[in-house]
């Protein structure tokens, strides 16, 4: 069986939690047997660059996988060339390596993974074992050749679970205290109906597929006995795409005596709540959605093809505050065909639905993400090609701020200052004043919960 080390690469900002995606592959590789160890470099007091060198020497991993963000990808790079040894496979997946498939090796990688992981993980570690060609896998690239594209996974239920994976992690990189298991989270299903231009989830893509309401109760109750966990963020895409299935697994959860001390929260675009829905929701432990709305111009809208006027969505956040929920609400600025007259507009929705919301987004100044519309379309009109090779343009962010210090940092979003989309004076003014609206928002939000709260952090 092969040793695979799973690397995720330094961001601009630390996580508070093991990276579920890679979660998932360490969990299927050790299904299938393999020797799993894990390295958080983006976690907040993870390892350095020089102590993963340190454990490949030690251990003598034979695939050293890297999960690679856009936002990682230089710095992923950067210790491929380190890495590199005879003997060692270095394999790129995650978002970016599906989003650029043939960069990684163009970079030190032997290969790259697009799309998911589950399958390809553990063939690419039997192909290792057994001495047979990588690039025949799905989905998988090297300098000889490339397997076909691979299918969305249509069997979820069937996939090893994420909290599988926990020894692999070292919680001390969570946890200054090392205490104990933080919750990463879990996906109950994947995909999502629409077509955002901005929207860089290929990976878990268009097709909307889901688990069933006995499989996802049955892992939220294993990580209640396990784990003591009892509040579980749902990273779906689009968690209440399908109303029968919603109310299906909402019914599932109620039902479950061991889930009555348990809450969860779940991401959703605004159009796709419905107000009546709410109640079973809350009933079932739901405290918190984070509403996808992005702008309050409906030309703006209809240009990043989100699908939904802002009246539709104003009903469901109001809705949800009256249920008692907490309500995170998501806006972006500074797309290339917004003008002062359109930000307005959604500077005044924002005004609007501030009673209604507890928190904003952070930040949100729009960023080119390879294999989005955005960038296809503006690509070379503003020069954007392969950006995110150039460290400048990818800034770490100050590490160990206390939630409040945070909020405070976000009044300033340092995309606006790399300039991806040349601004207009006013234009930059304008975006300017409304990343502090939110913040300003966020701050009085925590300052009223007495700033112990992490929800700011989570949208
Ligand atoms: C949850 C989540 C987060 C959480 C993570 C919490 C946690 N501990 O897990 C938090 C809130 C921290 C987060 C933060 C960010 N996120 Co995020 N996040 C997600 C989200 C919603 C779900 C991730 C997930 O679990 N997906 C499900 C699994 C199935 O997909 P996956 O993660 O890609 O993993 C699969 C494959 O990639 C592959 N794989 C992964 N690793 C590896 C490794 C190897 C070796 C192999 C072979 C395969 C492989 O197999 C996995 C299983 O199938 C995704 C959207 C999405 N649908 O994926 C966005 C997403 C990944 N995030 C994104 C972004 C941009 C960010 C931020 C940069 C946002 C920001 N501006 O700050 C930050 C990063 C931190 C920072 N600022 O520095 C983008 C990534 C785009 C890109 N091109 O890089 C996504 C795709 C959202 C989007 N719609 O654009 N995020
Ligand atoms: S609704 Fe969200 S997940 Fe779906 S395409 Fe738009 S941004 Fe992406």
């Amino acid at each position: 069986m092969a040793r695979v080390l799973l690397i995720m690469p330094r961001l601009p900002q630390r996580l508070g939690t093991p990276y579920l995606g890679q979660l998932m592959v360490a969990a299927s590789l050790r299904r299938a047997g393999h020797e799993v160890r894990a390295l958080d470099l983006a976690a907040r007091y993870g390892p350095t660059d020089d102590e993963a060198l340190a454990l490949c020497e030690a251990w003598g991993p034979d695939l050293v996988g890297m999960t690679l963000f856009t936002y990682s990808a230089a710095r992923g790079y950067a210790l491929a060339r380190r890495l590199a040894a005879p003997g060692r496979t270095l394999v790129a997946g995650g978002p970016h390596a599906t989003l650029c498939p043939d960069e990684p090796t163009r970079h030190g990688f032997d290969a790259s993974v697009a799309g998911e992981g589950e399958h390809a993980a553990p063939a690419l570690a039997h192909a290792l074992d057994h001495g047979l060609p990588l690039e025949q896998i799905p989905g998988v690239r090297t300098r000889l050749g490339q397997g076909p594209a691979s299918a969305p996974i249509a069997d979820l239920d069937g996939l090893a679970r994420p909290h599988e994976a926990y020894p692999c992690y070292d919680m001390s990189w969570y946890d200054a205290q090392g205490r104990s298991v933080v919750p990463g989270g879990l996906m109950t299903s994947r995909g999502c109906p629409a077509r955002c231009t901005f929207c860089a989830n290929y990976v878990t893509g268009r097709a909307y597929r889901y688990r069933s309401p006995a499989d996802v109760v049955d892992e939220m109750v294993a990580l209640r006995r396990e784990h003591d966990i009892r509040s579980f963020p749902f990273w779906d895409d689009a968690f209440t795409a399908l109303r029968p299935r919603l109310r299906a697994l909402c019914a599932a959860i109620t039902a479950t005596p061991e889930l009555r001390d348990t809450t969860w929260t779940c991401i959703t675009p605004g159009n796709m709540v419905k107000p009546h829905d709410l109640e079973l929701m809350r009933a079932s432990g739901c405290v918190a959605i984070n509403f996808g709305i992005e702008s309050g111009d409906p030309t703006t809208l209809k240009l990043m093809q989100k699908g939904q006027r802002p009246e539709h969505v104003v009903a469901a956040v109001r809705a949800a505050r009256s249920v008692g929920m907490t309500t995170i609400v998501n806006f972006m600025f500074g797309f290339p065909e917004e003008g002062t007259a359109e930000l307005g507009a959604t500077l005044r929705l924002m005004e609007d639905l501030a009673p209604a919301t507890d928190f904003f987004n952070t930040r949100g100044v729009l960023v080119p993400f390879p294999g989005t519309a955005i960038y296809e379309r503006w690509a070379d009109t503003y020069a954007l090609r392969e950006w995110w090779l150039d460290p400048a343009r990818v800034p770490l962010e100050p590490d160990g701020l206390d939630p409040l210090e945070l909020a405070r940092a976000q009044e300033v979003d340092p995309t606006l200052a790399l300039d991806f989309f040349r601004y207009t004076p006013e234009l930059r003014a304008l975006i300017a004043r409304c990343v502090r609206f939110k913040a300003r928002h966020n701050q009085a939000t925590l300052i009223r919960m007495g700033a112990g709260d992490q929800s700011a952090d989570a949208a």
